[in-house]
């Protein structure tokens, strides 16, 4: 063991007589990290949810039977860059400086794949990187240009951005494969990063899934046509399928019956970036279904539910090529038996509404975006079927992956905890965390959320909303897991009320919050961000 340490952060080289020394026990786990944007666990058929039932994800199972499901997985802030960055840190966003996208991340702070790096494990990131600036600490990047495009899209790589034909799920699938096959050294364990760009807005499907789900009829849930109360921030956000969303951009409408012509599309890139036969492929599998719509001449609120069906059509469609993707990664991996040593994980940087409270996007820490898909595989060491209840968090993963590597000092000031004792046994889930926080600063922005924070307990989420409001909401998750009751004012909770606020301002305490994160934007920002994303 002294030998095996003593390599540590040394030429790796050296290293390699102790390294074949070392018994299969001790081997430190190799680790694959998939992340996908936006994929609501909702859609992930191992969680139960009635969407994954009409349109399952085989592959992304796997990880489930195989290994562990997190049913209480939450994010920080559930936002793109930011859940980046503290996946990267192991630190909320204010302490390491990414609030929301947009921001700079400042790339010379502590990192995770710096620290395995430097312990000794070959790095690597392909896909999603979405935090400006280019990726440190990895021996080999290669990222899509900020949002990326679902069709032909542009990737960075050593500086030089090239454009690269085909579809960005099944290129960046094709990229991880090429690295573990051919760019990979087999004498020491490695990091894997694969961001998917999928299934962000505007869920373009692959062209051999286009039709996929045209006949199947999706469940709507509940609150598709919610009634808010007391529930200011709620009412006041731009993200409402059937209000908000771009009829061509993101529904795919088209303007007439018989025309492939788009309807509301103000950003034409995605589009105009398919070649011809990508583009008359795509208007052929459009063309019947929108012509079926334009006979139907729908309105009201049958004209919304139409909108959520071809919306979760989309969204599903997208994943499909993810799931297919997470499929070849693990075929392979059983393939060369690096299965046995490889931990892979599977999640999402954050939720998204797929019509809870007649919703698209994330942002809200209600619990469809602030909850986020978490999965992992690791024989030997997650006993296969496991399901974990406890709230781990974004903010743990880093922590979590320093462990199984062996390595838990390294990550001391990080500001999580790792889970790996509830995988391997060794730790309780009564013994874990009692109380989540969560902070989201970006505002005013696409969606008009306001800014919030707040606590979720096991049964309550306390939540208060601020800037051009300062509005206080309460739920009882256990009575209303749909969170559509605020019980902030009402009497029979005054007694968790007060408990919640003095959690709160203790756990604002340990993460080290000051006055500074609660910065007010100007009346005028907020007006024209009104008047600019309605
Ligand atoms: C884009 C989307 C928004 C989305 C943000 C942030 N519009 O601007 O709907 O909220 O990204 O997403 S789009 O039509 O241009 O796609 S994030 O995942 O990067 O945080
Ligand atoms: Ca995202």
């Amino acid at each position: 063991v002294i030998l095996i340490w003593a390599c540590v952060g040394s030429m790796v080289l050296s290293c390699k007589t102790e390294k074949a020394s070392e018994t299969p026990e001790k081997k430190r786990p190799n680790i694959i990290f998939i992340m996908s944007d936006d994929h609501a666990s909702q859609a992930i058929s191992a969680y139960g949810h009635p969407i994954g039932k009409v349109a399952p994800t085989p592959n992304i199972d796997r990880l489930a039977t195989n290994g562990a499901l997190f049913r209480h997985n939450f994010v920080t802030n559930a936002i793109c860059g930011p859940s980046r960055a503290v996946i990267l840190t192991g630190k909320h966003s204010h302490i390491n400086g990414f609030r929301q996208n947009g921001d700079h991340f400042d790339g010379n702070q502590p990192t995770l794949p710096k620290l395995l790096k430097k312990a000794g494990y070959q790095t690597a990131i392909v896909g999603k990187w979405h935090l400006h600036g280019y990726p440190q600490g990895f021996d080999h990047w290669k990222i899509i240009v900020d949002q990326g495009n679902y069709y032909n899209p542009d990737f960075i790589e050593n500086g030089d951005t090239t454009r690269i034909e085909g579809y960005a799920t099944d290129i960046i699938t094709h990229d991880a494969l090429d690295w573990l096959q051919h760019k990979r050294n087999d004498t020491v364990p490695f990091f894997l990063m694969v961001h998917h760009k999928a299934p962000h807005r505007n869920w373009m499907p692959a062209l051999r899934h286009v039709n996929k789900y045209d006949s199947v009829q999706f469940p709507l849930p509940e609150s598709y046509f919610p009634t808010f109360k007391n529930q200011r921030a709620a009412e006041e956000q731009l993200q409402t399928i059937y209000d908000d969303m771009y009829e061509g951009h993101d529904l795919k409408m088209t303007k007439a019956y018989g025309s492939t012509e788009l309807a509301h599309n103000p950003w034409t890139t995605d589009f105009e970036r398919m070649t011809p036969e990508q583009r008359k492929q795509w208007d052929a599998a459009y063309l019947p279904k929108n012509n079926a719509f334009h006979k139907a001449n729908m309105s009201g609120r049958q004209l919304a539910e139409w909108k959520g069906q071809r919306y979760l059509q989309d969204y599903m469609a997208t994943i499909a090529a993810v799931d297919e993707g997470v499929g070849s990664i693990l075929d392979y991996l059983e393939e060369s038996g690096l299965d046995e040593n490889t931990l892979v994980v599977y999640t999402s940087d954050q939720g998204f509404y797929l019509g809870e409270k007649g919703w698209f996007d994330k942002r809200f820490m209600y619990e469809e975006s602030f909850s986020s898909p978490l999965l992992m595989q690791l024989p030997g060491t997650i006993a296969p079927g496991t399901k974990v209840d406890a709230m781990v968090q974004n903010l743990d993963f880093a922590q979590t992956f320093l462990d199984f590597a062996g390595l838990n000092d390294l990550g001391k000031d990080m500001q999580g905890q790792s889970f790996k004792g509830l995988l391997d046994g060794s730790m309780d889930e009564a013994d874990f965390r009692d109380v989540v926080y969560y902070h989201y600063y970006d505002y005013p922005a696409f969606h008009m959320v306001k800014k919030h924070y707040g606590i979720r307990t096991k049964r309550f989420k306390l939540m208060h909303f601020y800037d051009d409001i300062d509005t206080w909401e309460l739920y009882d998750l256990k009575r209303d897991p749909h969170e559509l009751h605020n019980v902030y004012s009402d009497r029979g909770y005054s007694g968790i009320v007060a408990n919640m606020h003095r959690k709160l301002d203790s756990v604002q305490k340990v993460y080290k919050i000051t006055d500074k994160e609660f910065e007010k934007a100007s009346p005028e920002d907020i007006d024209k961000a009104y008047k600019q994303f309605k």
